[in-house]
């Protein structure tokens, strides 16, 4: 049985969207054994969550609270709220003074994490939650993972990355977003990790098209994510084995692979528009599936209309990838429907299957997949066109400058950016020239003389 999985919110963004998602996991978490992964008991027997709040300034991480569902109450520890650098009063949406923050307090937040591990007999992986674009979470975040991935080698993280939307969002957040991306990449890389990628515009988009939701705010959005991560997060059972979030980790992350994209299926409790068929394994299966092997779509403004004539999505090529069933009836899943709809490139680890006999609240049968592949590209290409172009007008980089972040350090950042595109991109095999169009570059023997 895995033991237990720690949380660490870091940041307005960290700070209320992991509680968002440990509300859903409250919810969800029918079987107290699934529950004891993300909580631990307290005194009154309500549900401690096995998480450290961290921020530089006091307000969300004072005020956010645990919540209710049925007839489990769930709270934060008393000693895990940890405030960082008081002097500080936020990072003003400045990757390198969040990165360049007094040591003490990340280092008095990788303490108070470590108590919170001390309290488990075993821990399967660390669950992070930040923005890329503001300050604190991405910077100090950073910070912190070095600090504490020195001591804890062998913990798997997976951190959760929000990423800004394209408009209306912080001016510098791609340049945050991509000096995060290289920083949490490596750390990934050295602790057998991964990234979730999670897209501010993305969730916009779901919002205003499955939701109408017109104007979604920050607790619709993480709604959202969470309906998307909570089925992907809580443990599984798999070749008779119960299985937690480092196993999902050590298969779907491979080499330099890192980039996690999280599904779900159905999206939505009651819907008017949904097929009548979504509670049956063939529909929820084929959703998820249809879902999974599209390439995201060009991102597109809330208010902006596909044109008509916009060519078929391209479909995704998946290295790896988890899926779980949740139902009483999980094992009905039929693996071999969703591994044939899935592009698998030669060579990859591929698709795994877990299942769950708890169904999730949501639905009495929902299956989730959180997979590998290159449906990641559209996002970092987007981070990295806007970081490009701003980085060659060297646009506010004195004010990385002053807390010891270079140009040529955001220069490292990018071309690390832009390699991951590469290696995503190599995801899919080079066409090979139909017969056809081989034989017409056959030329004609020369008429005789
Ligand atoms: N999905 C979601 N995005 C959020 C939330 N709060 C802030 N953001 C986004 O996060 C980014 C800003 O990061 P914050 O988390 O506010 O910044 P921070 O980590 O607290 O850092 P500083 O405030 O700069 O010290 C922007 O892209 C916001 O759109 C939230 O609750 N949910
Ligand atoms: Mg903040």
């Amino acid at each position: 049985m895995p033991a237990s999985c720690v949380t660490v919110q870091i940041g307005q963004c960290g700070t209320q969207l992991g509680a968002c998602v440990l509300d859903r996991l409250n919810a969800e978490a029918r079987h107290e054994a699934d529950a004891q992964y993300f909580f631990r008991q307290g005194k009154s027997g309500e549900r401690v969550a096995r998480a450290v709040l961290v921020d530089t300034e006091p307000r969300v991480v004072g005020e956010v609270e645990g919540g209710d569902s049925d007839s489990n109450r769930w709270v934060y520890g008393a000693a895990n709220r940890v405030l960082c650098d008081a002097g500080l009063r936020g990072c003003a949406n400045n990757w390198a003074k969040g990165f360049s923050s007094e040591k003490e307090g990340v280092n008095r937040a990788a303490d108070v994490v470590r108590r919170e591990m001390e309290r488990s007999d075993r821990v399967d992986a660390l669950l992070s939650f930040a923005a890329g674009a503001g300050g604190t979470g991405s910077g100090l975040g950073c910070a912190f993972h070095s600090c504490f991935s020195d001591d804890n080698p062998k913990i798997r993280p997976l951190h959760c990355v929000v990423l800004p939307d394209r408009q209306g969002d912080v001016a510098v957040g791609s340049y945050n977003a991509t000096l995060t991306l290289n920083h949490l990449s490596k750390d990934a890389k050295k602790r057998g990790g991964g990234l979730c990628l999670l897209s501010n515009e993305l969730s916009k988009q779901m919002c205003v098209n499955v939701f109408r939701l017109e104007r979604p705010t920050f607790d619709q959005l993480n709604d959202v994510f969470a309906t998307l991560l909570a089925g992907n997060l809580l443990p599984y059972a798999m070749d008779g084995q119960r299985k937690g979030l480092g196993h999902t980790l050590s298969h779907c992350c491979a080499g330099r692979l890192r980039y996690l994209t999280p599904y779900a299926s159905p999206l939505y409790e009651k819907a008017s528009n949904a097929a009548f068929d979504q509670n049956l394994w063939p529909g929820v299966c084929g959703e998820l599936s249809r879902r999974a092997k599209l390439l995201a779509e060009p991102i597109l403004r809330a208010d902006e209309k596909p044109p008509l004539d916009r060519p078929p999505p391209a479909l995704a090529w998946v290295c790896a990838g988890l899926v779980v069933s949740r139902g009483s009836d999980a094992t009905q899943l039929e693996e071999s429907r969703f591994a044939r709809d899935v592009r698998i490139p030669k060579g990859a680890p591929g698709l795994k299957f877990g299942t769950s006999q708890h169904a999730c609240r949501t639905a009495p049968r929902s299956a989730y997949f959180l997979g590998n592949s290159s449906s990641v590209l559209p996002i970092l290409r987007h981070v990295e066109s806007r970081c490009s172009a701003m980085l060659e007008y060297r646009a506010y980089v004195h004010h990385y400058e002053r807390y010891g972040t270079t140009a040529e350090d955001l220069e490292a950042a990018l071309s690390s950016l832009r390699a991951q595109i590469g290696d995503y991109d190599g995801l899919a095999p080079v066409p090979e020239p139909p017969a056809a169009a081989m034989a017409s570059l056959t030329l004609p023997p020369p008429p005789p003389r």
